[in-house]
């Protein structure tokens, strides 16, 4: 299985992430990359590429290009006002603002693309998002030339990130940007099956008036956890999209059993869209060590994971999602990539 990764995901290092009234700091580190960069070589799951240079394009197609122009100048905007230390949000356009006129003030334009406060956004964001971006279409590329499986090792995740915000440590949907470009590239129907623990809102939010994309997400009920406000089961698409989104939020403590029932109910979906490719979100932060979340899933079973994955017989294309336990999550992530390659051959 082609591996694709860079080791420039170290320009995006936030500091402090704001929670519970206090800064902390962030869980998402580029150690996470480096850990899983260690576990798949180690295990031999394929050769390593870096990845190609693409366009803004194929990412505009899945975001909004005045939110992409934010990121892009977000930095030096904010160092233009003698900042030094990273960007966090503070203020939001909540029901009844208005959301059609930009603000000049870059902490209200913060505000305006982002929905928490646990997502700094620092000297080297964009450029550790676009890299992300490409890692992904680089991935897809393989698929799409014939390869039955590929993994993109990117880091910061992408899947809480939406047409136009930021958040959930995400800021470019690396999983959608994907899933659009096989469809550019002449695939009919696309699903991506969201393995995180937390729902993958922005994932929803992209494709949930659409029929070409399927999407099916395994979370912890938003009820108790993040990011609260979507991922409910009763939220099956609009539309076109009508009966294309399928939740499976499962109380925070959930053990295995409970977790694969809900992982057979995706598959089988999966199954009978027929899609022409599947993108999985790979999140190992359902693993029982986690430090954020509620899940209970023991090593083991990231193999078995994989090898139901498999068994869909599908093109493939893993995207890095989250995962915070940082020891152990390089093993879980190869433990998959294993489980999927010993029943695909
Ligand atoms: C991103 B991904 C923890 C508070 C939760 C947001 C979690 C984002 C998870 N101190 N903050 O889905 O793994
Ligand atoms: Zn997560």
């Amino acid at each position: 299985m082609d591996i694709i990764y860079s080791p420039d995901h170290h320009a995006h290092r936030g500091e402090f992430e704001f929670y519970r009234g206090e800064l902390v700091p962030c869980f998402e580190k580029p150690e996470r990359a480096d850990f899983i960069f260690k576990a798949v070589t180690g295990h031999q799951i394929g050769p390593v590429s870096a990845p190609d240079s693409f366009p803004l394009a194929p990412i505009e197609r899945v975001h909004a290009p005045r939110y992409l122009r934010f990121l892009e100048r977000a930095w030096d905007s904010w160092t233009a006002l003698g900042n030094t230390h990273d960007a966090i949000p503070a203020v939001w356009p909540i029901r009844g603002f208005r959301h059609d006129v930009e603000p000049d003030n870059f902490i209200a334009q913060l505000g305006m693309y982002s929905f928490d406060s646990g997502t700094p956004f620092t000297s080297g964001t964009w450029r550790a998002a676009r890299l992300g971006a490409d890692i992904a279409l680089t991935a897809q590329r393989r698929i799409a030339q014939g390869a039955r499986a590929a993994f993109a090792l990117s880091r910061p995740p992408g899947h809480h990130a939406g047409p136009d915000f930021l958040g959930g440590y995400c800021f470019i949907n690396n999983a959608a940007v994907a899933a659009q470009a096989f469809l550019d590239g002449g695939a009919s129907r696309v699903a991506i099956l969201d393995v995180d623990y937390h729902h993958g809102n922005g994932t929803q939010s992209i494709f949930y008036d659409r029929a070409d994309v399927l999407f099916q997400s395994i979370h912890g009920d938003p009820k108790t956890e993040y990011p609260f406000y979507l991922g409910h089961a009763d939220e099956t698409g609009a539309g076109p999209g009508l009966g294309f989104n399928q939740n499976y939020p499962l109380a925070a403590g959930s053990s295995n059993e409970q977790w694969f029932v809900a992982l057979d109910s995706a598959c089988k979906r999966i199954r009978d869209y027929a899609p022409d490719a599947l993108v999985i979100s790979l999140g190992v932060d359902t693993y029982v060590g986690d430090p954020i979340s509620k899940f209970r899933l023991d090593a083991p079973e990231y193999l078995r994971l994989g090898g139901q994955l498999a068994g869909l017989g599908l093109p493939t294309l893993f995207v890095m999602e989250g995962g915070y336990a940082v020891e152990e999550i390089g093993v879980n992530v190869a433990q998959v990539l294993r489980g999927f390659r010993d029943v695909a051959g």
